[in-house]
């Protein structure tokens, strides 16, 4: 390892080993694996350029990594999310980290391309930006490229695109669809993160507020739950009638955007989708209303366009602008309509990323064994890595499973038996 890096100050590093610490303790699954994977060293030889939030979580997941024998280099996959004193914490721990809070979109692309000076073997990526750096602008480096891994849907969905235009010049393994991560990690995860950064950018009371989520897929259903669960009275919005029907029947009220801007006091968007929340939503909202997204992307809440209609803006609170309205009405958008769960507080909690960065681990070693040979597609990892994952979260937790017996198997087996 080497002492290249770029951080916002390195005198962070001993506030960063202990939230490291703190983090590793709620890890149990990525501890286990780690003792394993360190006497296999199953990641030997590979070289890991990794783009995805430098959190005190991913801390423990580039450290897991290093433990099985890969290289690393590594940026932050959002220009707000970098925890400083994490990012000081692993540079001085002798790791290429290239990630800073608030930093410049050209800066963001320098930091990722610092990362390919590594010329690495497997990409690890969150939001596809990684990936599409190296199609877009260093093709010389694919031929090296054994494959790499997404962690989150928005990536998966432009993953899934390049490979139907056949521009996916490398095998993918889209962690987001392993059960152990969408099933836990979007809905637990950012249920309950997605929460922790409004309150910490508002500090307002939920209960008895009209909480508007855009979007009932999985994430927009951990908002939705976690959001009922303090008090608010939830109004869903949704373009797919199936979701918006689960959200119905989960006892959600269900509303168009135009009718729900006018009734809302806190408004959060979870759809992977541009423009939500537009010009015309904030011309009918409330005063006082409170705008955040919670999706990977800054396109769901179009600012440029409350800019526009607003005649004075500042920042009243850290992560919380205010924007004054010719009108006089107040609107408050959080962390500049960037992903607010890890933007204005610290992402999801370490017990669900524990399984999350389990995947990321298995698609590595998956990848660096077979991904010469696998086709250039999104794939999936096995199912029985869920059950294994799962399995270790339940250990740890101290809960037990049944088995089925002999019968059992064979009944299920069969097709005989009937009625
Ligand atoms: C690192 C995190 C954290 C955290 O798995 C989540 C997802 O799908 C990404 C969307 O950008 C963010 C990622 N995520 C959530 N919380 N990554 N550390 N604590």
């Amino acid at each position: 390892m080497t002492n290249d890096y770029q951080v916002k100050d390195i005198g962070l590093a001993a506030e960063g080993k202990k939230q490291l610490d703190w983090a590793e303790a709620h890890m149990p699954v990525l501890r286990l694996l780690r003792e394993r994977v360190a006497k296999e060293k199953p990641l030997s030889g590979q070289r890991i350029a990794g783009c995805l939030h430098v959190t005190k979580e991913t801390g423990i997941l580039v450290r897991t990594l290093a433990a099985a024998g890969a290289e690393l280099a590594w940026s932050g996959c959002n220009p707000l999310s970098t925890q400083d004193e994490v990012a000081a914490a692993l540079a001085a721990e002798g790791f290429r980290i290239y990630a800073w809070h608030g930093m410049g979109t050209r800066e963001f692309y320098e930091c990722i391309d610092r990362t390919l000076e590594i010329r690495p073997t497997l990409t690890l990526d969150d939001g596809a930006d990684l990936i599409f750096r190296i199609h877009d602008k260093r093709p010389d480096l694919i031929p090296g490229v054994l494959g790499g891994s997404e962690e989150t849907t928005t990536g998966v969905h432009r993953l899934r695109a390049m490979a139907k235009a056949g521009a996916l010049r490398y095998p993918i393994v889209a962690v987001n669809d392993s059960e152990t991560k969408w099933d836990f990690d979007n809905v637990y995860g950012t249920g309950q993160s997605s929460i922790d950064g409004i309150l910490r950018a508002t500090s307002v009371l939920l209960a008895g507020k009209t909480f508007v989520v855009a979007g009932y897929g999985h994430c927009g259903r951990g908002c939705a739950m976690r959001a009922r669960g303090m008090g608010s009275n939830v109004l869903v919005t949704e373009v797919k009638a199936t979701a918006a029907l689960k959200a119905a029947l989960e006892g959600f009220g269900v509303a168009t955007m135009d009718e729900a801007a006018k009734v809302g006091d806190i408004f959060i968007t979870a759809t992977g989708m541009r423009d939500v929340i537009t010009g015309r939503h904030f011309a009918a909202m409330k005063d006082g209303a409170i705008v955040c997204n919670t999706g990977h992307y800054d396109v769901e809440v179009a600012i440029k366009e409350l800019e526009k209609l607003a005649k004075g803006k500042r920042e009243i609170r850290p992560n919380c602008e205010e924007y004054e309205m010719g009108d006089g009405r107040r609107i408050y958008v959080l962390a500049q309509g960037r992903l607010v769960n890890l933007a204005a507080a610290e992402g999801h909690p370490s017990e669900v990323m524990d399984m999350s960065f389990a995947n990321q681990l298995r698609a590595m070693i998956l990848l660096a064994k077979e991904g010469r040979t696998m086709a250039r597609a999104v794939h999936v990892l096995p199912e029985e890595i869920d059950q294994e994952i799962a399995g270790h979260k339940l250990v740890s937790m101290g809960l037990a499973l049944d088995s089925l017996t002999k019968e059992q198997i064979a009944y299920r087996d069969a097709y005989s038996e009937g009625t």
